[in-house]
């Protein structure tokens, strides 16, 4: 039964590898197992018939630098101070150093870590994935479009995407029809050459952030167009990771974790996702910016087809993969994420340790908060229920003024606390390269 399962501590089960995909800007709905008509996602699917989805499962941010900071940290983005927007290829700082991050904490406790696929927490020289504990690192440090769509000569800047190999910038403008491919081919290889000791392989796809690129195998394959295509070559590089582990035989020790950065990114239009029954999408506090797919398999310890209600969110991820793996993490360090093991294992009991939930916006602004079924936003007052409204269309702050008022000075006095005690981010002077044109 799976309620034994919790108590499992055998020591092969010991130390799990940990496998974490993170999507860029794939919406909620933009799943056939969450509910997508005309985007087929076998492999990603089997994710949730073979482990876990949850339903209320929140990034920290709308957008990408301060939502992956918070994954990486288990912290909101603003008490490590990255939580105004994203980092732009002039900017001269990225995530401290000091911070543990996921990597961090398993490399300690034994584990081959590697990263490929998008960076964006800073690439300058002490910044970038390798200073962050990882061994391994292959991908490009920002996001896709910072060369195309934000290239603004008249403003002064000019850049170029560089593809990385480590430290080292290896070409410069990648054919990004090939990226999810690349991220794929060196997630296999890092697999392969690491099955006889635990692994840690973080695989953040650039994809599907616009512009959107598929291979010459995926284009004009799926009924939803580009974006379908796109979204079923990820859906592709997720089975072959999986079947990698299978054919080593690695798969039922293997934590596998599927996730998106942020919700769809509406105003592209047809090249944008979709976040399904969801208000919004990335850039805003409404559910489809924030409430993005959960999936995670764990033959060993997860039982195969549930689906879990209760709210969990990225800053979660790292306290529970230190409990699972007896990672350790220092005394001192002050996390916003809980340990949700029990909301993965559990039979279907288990419930939710986060008690409550801020929203802020993409430059880091206290913009709402969720305690229970209640979700306050900010200018407006809004206040939905919103496990009965989930796409938030009936606000209802009128009704419950004092529960309004409540929710209100809980939110502004958690902020302040985060706020007062908020660590820096970390400033260099140097280039690592020149992203300049
Ligand atoms: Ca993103």
């Amino acid at each position: 039964m799976a309620g034994c399962q919790a108590a499992k501590t055998s020591p092969d089960h010991a130390r799990p590898n940990v496998v974490i995909i993170f999507t860029d800007d794939q919406g909620y709905g933009d799943l056939s197992c969450n509910g997508h008509p005309t985007i087929r996602t076998p492999n990603i699917d089997r994710l949730a018939a073979e482990g876990v989805k949850l339903s209320q499962f929140y990034v920290a941010s709308p957008v990408c630098s301060p939502s992956r900071a918070a994954l990486l940290t288990g912290c909101y983005p603003k008490r490590v101070s990255m939580h105004q927007h994203v980092i732009f290829p002039q900017y001269d700082y990225g995530l401290h150093t000091d911070e543990v991050t996921i990597a961090d904490m398993l490399r300690e406790r034994g584990y081959a870590t590697g990263c490929f696929g998008k960076w964006h927490l800073g690439h300058r020289p002490g910044l970038l994935p390798l200073d962050q504990g990882f061994d391994e690192y292959v991908g490009v440090p920002y996001s896709n479009d910072m060369a195309q769509i934000h290239r603004q000569p008249d403003n002064g800047y000019a850049f170029r995407l560089p593809f990385m190999n480590g430290n080292d910038v290896t070409e410069w403008e990648p054919d990004q029809r090939l990226l999810t491919k690349r991220y794929t081919e060196a997630t296999v290889d890092f697999i392969e050459r690491h099955q006889q000791q635990p692994f840690f392989a973080y695989v953040p796809h650039s994809m599907p952030h616009i512009p959107l690129y598929a291979s010459k195998e995926f284009e004009g394959r799926s009924a939803r167009g580009l974006y379908g295509d796109v979204i079923e070559e990820i859906d592709w590089s997720v089975g072959q990771i999986i079947k990698t582990l299978d054919r080593l035989g690695l798969s039922d020790n293997t934590l596998v974790i599927f996730m998106s950065d942020n919700g769809p990114w509406l105003p592209f239009k047809l090249n944008g996702g979709s976040a399904g029954l969801l208000r919004g999408g990335k850039g805003s506090n409404w559910e489809g910016g924030q409430r993005v797919p959960f999936l995670a398999k764990w033959p060993a310890q997860i039982p195969a087809g549930r689906v879990c209600r209760e709210v969990a969110t990225t800053m979660d991820v790292l306290p529970t993969l230190a409990a699972v793996t007896g990672g350790s993490l220092p005394s001192s360090i002050v996390l916003d994420g809980h340990d949700m093991r029990e909301l993965l294992v559990a039979s279907g009991s288990a419930k939710s340790k986060t008690e409550q939930f801020l929203y802020y916006t993409s430059n880091g602004e206290l913009h709402g908060i969720r305690r229970g079924p209640w979700k306050l936003k900010f200018e407006p007052i809004e206040l939905f229920q919103i496990e009965h409204d989930v796409s938030e269309q009936w606000n209802v702050a009128d009704q419950h003024q004092d529960l309004v008022a409540e929710l209100r000075e809980l939110a502004v006095r958690l902020d302040a606390e985060i706020t007062e005690h908020a660590r820096p981010t970390r400033k260099v002077a140097t280039l690592q390269f020149d992203p300049a044109k």
